[in-house]
Parts: structure tokens; sequence; C-alpha cells
């Protein structure tokens, strides 16, 4: 590898040695880009690399809150603002238990390529909280959401950093966000969030956006094989909201998801999650606040499989839509001996490196990454952020037709890139490539900060 290259990891691996997700992502980006930095000596003079493995700025804050027993609690809330190279800082906010500066690191630090990726005008960032949703009543959530903004609000704003939701994090906790915005500054300043309601600002499809667009990006990836996703059967993970957009746009196109899982296990239901009743039936689980996918096949008599993932299942397509390191190597070996030639990331980071890495050298395997498979959430969210600011309100078709057009860029320009560089078909890399380049070129011609 570049020496360069090599002694930035080193650095990172070093000085981030307790988040081994950030240094799992910065790895997983570097990997690509050698061919890259060796065209660009002057990348090397101006140290950009250790430039942008650092956040631009990163602050965490205190958020405290009462519970409906009149207890109080104190959390953790962050934000990081990663990259503002591009455009203002936009990415979600996660609620998880989990989280910790690691996780909010490496969703940082994959959301400033995956935002270049739309060629759209949004830098890099996320934030989030240790808050642990699940089982909190909607007051819980309101006082949460009210103390966390209270403490955000002042750092954010339409052209400073534009949060929007990631898991934990949907419409309603966006809307207790912006209602506390907007009693804060007194102002309407709707673009400052996205993903709201469609009744005050937020745009049409924005909630299926993700779903879809991972859908018309394998849709790109079939054409090139000379194959119709009509009759496809795809195997997926989650059962959320990224995970409903694409069984609804699957169903649409003639495909049939057969699988969803939960942290209780996955379900397999042959006939596939086609009906209306079953794919609405996948918000209602959601609302409930049970997190657990055992209710489908209780309602549906289909099969369950307590405590296991779906990578085992015989299915065309595979598409992990739930979480980070969610396909390991074990499993990976699986998929591979199940001969599926299609394996479609979805999540952010879903797979550990090195099962991506032996994914990526099976030979009749193709693989997507989901920087740029799920870059239709975060597209529809700057189209979300264009229509407040010009006072518009566009219709689904708009919308639709917009999110289709990126998402095939998004595919013809990471094809591209990867050819450019030698690579031949390579979709993780060209991702890599061409979001890193648009990212570098901008830092390079605003000087070194
Ligand atoms: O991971 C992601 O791209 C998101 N959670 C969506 C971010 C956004 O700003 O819509």
């Amino acid at each position: 590898m570049n020496a360069y290259l090599a002694s930035v990891i080193e650095n990172v691996k070093t000085k981030h040695a307790n988040e081994p997700e950030f240094v799992q992502t910065v790895e997983e980006v570097f990997s690509s880009l050698e061919p890259v930095i060796e065209r660009h000596p002057e990348y090397e003079k101006a140290d950009l690399l250790n430039r942008l493995v650092e956040p631009e700025r990163m602050f965490t804050f205190r958020v405290t809150w009462m519970a409906d027993d009149g207890t109080w609690h104190t959390n953790i809330g962050y934000r990081c603002q990663f990259n503002g190279a591009i455009g203002p800082y936009k990415g979600g906010l996660r609620f998880q238990k989990n989280v910790y500066p690691g996780i909010i690191k490496f969703l940082g630090f994959e959301q400033i390529f995956k935002n270049s990726l739309t060629g759209l005008p949004i830098g890099g960032a996320k934030g989030g909280s240790d808050f642990d949703p699940a089982g909190k009543s909607d007051a819980e959530v309101m006082r949460f959401c009210q103390s966390f903004m209270q403490a955000l609000y002042r750092y954010i704003g339409p052209d400073i950093d534009v949060p929007a939701g990631d898991m934990g994090v949907g419409g309603r906790e966006i809307g207790y966000l912006f209602g506390e915005y907007r009693r804060l500054k007194g102002c309407w300043e709707n673009g400052v969030l996205t993903g709201k309601g469609f009744s005050y600002g937020g745009s049409r499809i924005r909630p299926e956006a993700t779903g879809f667009g991972a859908v018309y990006y394998l849709e790109n990836v079939l054409k090139h094989f000379g194959e119709d996703i009509k009759g496809k059967t795809i195997a997926i993970s989650g059962f959320g909201n990224v995970a409903w957009g694409i069984v609804k746009k699957a169903h649409e196109l003639g495909a049939k998801v057969v699988t969803l899982s939960g942290p209780d296990g996955y379900i397999y239901d042959p006939d596939g999650i086609v009906t209306d009743e079953k794919i609405n039936y996948m918000l209602e689980m959601r609302a409930s606040g049970r997190n657990r996918v055992q209710d489908y096949s209780d309602k549906f008599g289909c099969e369950f499989h307590a405590g296991e993932k779906p990578w085992g299942v015989k299915v065309d397509v595979i598409m992990p839509a739930a979480m980070q390191n969610d396909v390991h190597m074990e499993q990976a070996k699986q998929i591979a001996a199940n001969h599926i030639k299609y394996y479609i990331e979805v999540a952010n980071m879903p797979t550990t490196n090195d099962a991506l890495k032996f994914l990526i050298d099976q030979k009749d395997m193709v693989v997507a990454p989901s920087k740029a498979v799920n870059a239709g959430g975060v597209a529809t969210s700057a189209l979300e952020m264009a229509q407040n600011s010009e006072r518009l309100v566009w219709t689904a078709e708009e919308v639709d037709k917009q999110l289709h057009q990126i998402m095939n860029t998004i595919y013809t320009m990471s094809v591209e890139a990867a050819e450019r560089n030698g690579l031949g078909y390579n979709l993780v890399a060209g991702a890599n490539i061409a979001g890193f380049e648009r990212v570098a070129d901008a830092m390079m011609q605003q000087g070194i900060f």
C-alpha cells in the first residue's frame, strides 16, 4: 500500500484504538484510494488525509429529562460536524443505548462520502444519544427531545448543520425536535431538520426514499448483467423504515422480499411480503415499540427462527438493512456457499471489513456498498431542504423522479470512477473514489485549515 495512506491508517489506529467502528470505516474507505493518492502527490504535501480523518468539530452535551414516574435521568448527546467542505453539515441523529463516540464518528465519516456521491451540496455529520427509546412513552420521548434540542439549537441551522433521523429517530422525534427549535429560535426555519411531517415542510417520498433508492440502485446492477428485477427473491435484515421502503418498491416492480429480521430473530415468508396488509403491518410492528419481528410470523403464520439472521436463506439478492457489522466472516462464507450473486449493502457498514473483502473476492458475486446504495435517503433530505428554501412543495412524482435520477447517477459515477482507476467493475472502490474526489478537490481549493 502507498506509504502515506498506510501512515494515516496507522495514526488513526493508534489514536482511536478504543473506537473500533471508526477505525474500520477509515480502513475500508482508504483501502480504495491508492490510485488517487498516487496520482495526486499534492494531497500528501498538504497532509490532506490526516485532516480528513479529524472532525472539523465534535461536541457532547448533557441531556437531562424527567421520566413519567418523576425520576430524573441524564444522557449524553453528540454532534459530529465532520466535514463541511461541500455544503452545510448534514446527517442523522441516532438514539440507541450503544451510542458512543466511535459510533458517531464512523457514521459521520461514512456520511462525508455518501453525501458527496449524491452530487448535492451537503457536508458530512452525525449525532445522537445513548438514550434508549425502547419502552419509553410518548411524553418521555417528547421531554427527552426537547431537552436534547435545548442543548443543540445554537449549533445548527439551515446553512450550518441540518440533522435528520437515523435509528431510534423517526417522524415523531423529528416533530418534537423541530417544535422545540422553533420555540427557542422564535422563527420558522423549517430547513433546519429533515424527515419532517408533510404538514410542516417534510418532503413527499422522504419516508420511502432510502428503501426506494436502494431498489433503484439494485435495478442498475441487474441491468448491467442483463437481468430484470421482476421475479427476483430478496432476503433483507431489519424491519424498520428502510426495510419497509425496500419491500414496497420491490413489490411494485415484481420482486419479492421473503425475510425480515429483528433483535429476536428472523421470519421467512416464502410467499413474499407482497400484500398491502403485510407491508402496512411492518409500520405497525415498528410503531408498537416492541422491537420484535416474531409478531409478523404470529400474524401471518410463517416460519420464525429465534436468535438467527437470514443469511442462510437461498435467494437471488441479499440486502442487509438493519445495522453495522450484521454480516461477519462466517455468514459471508455461507452466502458464498449458497452462490448468491447479488450482495447489496443497505445499512451503514453492515459488513465487517474481512467479510466484505472475502465477498468482493468471490468470482461470481457482485457487491454494492451501503454509502452508495442508501444515499437516496440523504439525497431526498437535500431535496426537502431545497423545497423549504424555495418555500415550495413538490409532488411525489417530482421527488421520486429526482431520487431515481440521483441513484442512477451515483451508480454510473461509481462504475466510471473504478474503471478510470484501472479497477474494473468494482462498485465498492468506485463509490469510495468518487465520493472522495469531490471532497478532496473542495478541501484543496479552500486552503489548508
Ligand atoms: O445514514 C443516513 O444517511 C441517514 N440517517 C439520513 C441522513 C439524512 O440527513 O437524511
